[in-house]
């Protein structure tokens, strides 16, 4: 059988390459000419630890090519982004083009799978576009047992940076349009997940994706706020997590300067949206989180008060620890609202990136070596827990003012 997965980023790429591991034979499909190039180079364009090794070797033996258009296939796995455009509404246009490139090539027994993560109700609003684009075929919502086109949502969870390890041992989460689609759906996954996958409805599976994203927030949220009331006590909030922590049911989530990535800051929007009477705490666990960077600036502008010329470090810009990815980066925000207004002369260090993205080019001189930044900084801001930072000593930092926010000093 052949497979086609639909978006070669950060979830398509690893999962075609997984599946091209298993002997199947992949046919990737990007809009992105530099992507589909790299790639058939058994190259890659983005950052994950061994992906490159898995796609050269699944590129090298044939079994994974990518392409700019789709072929016939038996499966297609969808996986292209679902940002939210402006007023916090979900954005279906790349599932919608996704769909309409497929449509053409679809032929009876094909199974489609939604991957992206996705509104509640996303994965019916296929099966309507392709009501109208196929009119030739029997979709599942029109007749769940005599359907041509198999339908499921199969939401991803790994984690960035572990996303091989992940794909393989997370259990996951099967939604068909009808049983019978989640029944197909299942002995694709069967094929290289080792963790149990669990049969549901596609709207419980949509649903289930985006509360597992929206629980972290909240949590995250829960901490951000105690961190803040501690600061308002003079209360140490990384010594009070760890003994609050000592209690059998408690678990608090470490505090930080907001919350980053594509996937947390983003999801608990479509629930809101759909639900925007209902889900009160969701959306105050986004304001929060959104609200914290505004939080550590003005703490920072504070500290720099007391300086006639302060030279501000801003130690890390990436979303989390020991990752290069700069998507919707808290840190990164913070480190570029301080230069933009000119609150001392800030340096960037960010251990896993020596090029900044061309929209950041005019920042790219402040980008300097830890040490050269311990060397001159009066005042150094922690915004990113990175291992090069975590080895820091507390002689290394001792004449300098610190703002911690991921507690690294605590
Ligand atoms: N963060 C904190 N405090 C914490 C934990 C995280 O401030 O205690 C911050 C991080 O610094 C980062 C953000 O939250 O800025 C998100 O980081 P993360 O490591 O929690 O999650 P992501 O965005 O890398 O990946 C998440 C994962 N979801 C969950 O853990 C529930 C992953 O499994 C999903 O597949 C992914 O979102 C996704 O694609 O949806």
């Amino acid at each position: 059988s052949k497979v086609s997965v639909i978006g070669l980023g950060y979830i398509g790429l690893p999962t075609a390459a997984v599946i091209a591991s298993r002997g199947v034979q992949v046919h990737g499909v990007d809009v992105s000419e530099h992507a589909v190039r790299t790639i058939n180079q058994g190259k890659i364009h983005i950052v994950e630890p061994d992906l490159d090794m898995l796609v050269q070797a699944a590129v090298s033996t044939g079994k994974l090519k990518a392409a700019l258009k789709p072929e016939q296939a038996d499966v297609f796995m969808i996986a292209v982004p679902t940002p939210f455009q402006d007023g916090k509404k979900p954005d279906l246009s790349y599932i919608e083009a996704a769909i309409q490139a497929i449509a053409p090539y679809l032929e009876k027994g094909n199974l489609i799978i939604l991957e992206s993560t996705s509104p509640v109700g996303t994965t019916e609003q296929i099966a309507r576009w392709l009501a109208e684009l196929r009119p030739d075929l029997t979709l599942p919502h029109q007749d769940p047992e005599l359907a041509d086109i198999f339908i499921a949502h199969c939401p991803e969870r790994v984690l960035p940076g572990r996303v091989l390890q992940e794909l393989v041992s997370n259990d996951r989460i099967i939604g068909g349009i009808s049983p019978r689609c989640a029944q197909q759906a299942m002995a694709l996954y069967q094929l290289f997940v080792r963790g149990e996958c669990l049969m549901t409805d596609a709207r419980t599976a949509e649903m289930a994706k985006l509360t597992e994203n929206s629980f972290r927030d909240v949590n995250i949220a829960f901490a951000n706020e105690l961190s803040m009331v501690c600061d308002h006590l003079k209360i140490n909030v990384w010594e009070l997590i760890q003994l609050a922590n000592r209690h059998p049911r408690v678990n608090i989530l470490n505090p930080g300067p907001g919350v980053g990535g594509h996937c947390i800051a983003v999801d608990p929007w479509f629930i809101v949206d759909s639900a925007p009477e209902q889900a009160k705490m969701i959306r105050l666990a986004r304001e929060i989180n959104d609200a914290k960077p505004q939080y550590v600036i003005e703490r920072v502008k504070k500290a720099a008060d007391e300086f006639k010329r302060p030279v501000i470090a801003c130690l890390g810009l990436a979303f989390k620890a020991d990752i290069d990815d700069l998507r919707e980066s808290p840190a990164l925000d913070i480190a570029k609202q301080l230069s933009e207004q000119g609150v001392g002369d800030v340096l960037w260090v960010e251990p896993n990136i020596h090029q900044l993205p061309e929209k950041y080019q005019a920042h790219q001189q402040r980008l300097v070596s830890l040490h050269e930044a311990l060397e001159r900084a009066h005042i150094l801001v922690v915004l990113v827990d990175h291992k090069q930072f975590k080895s820091l000593k507390p002689g290394d930092v001792a004449a300098k003012v610190v703002i911690d926010t991921r507690g690294l000093f605590g």
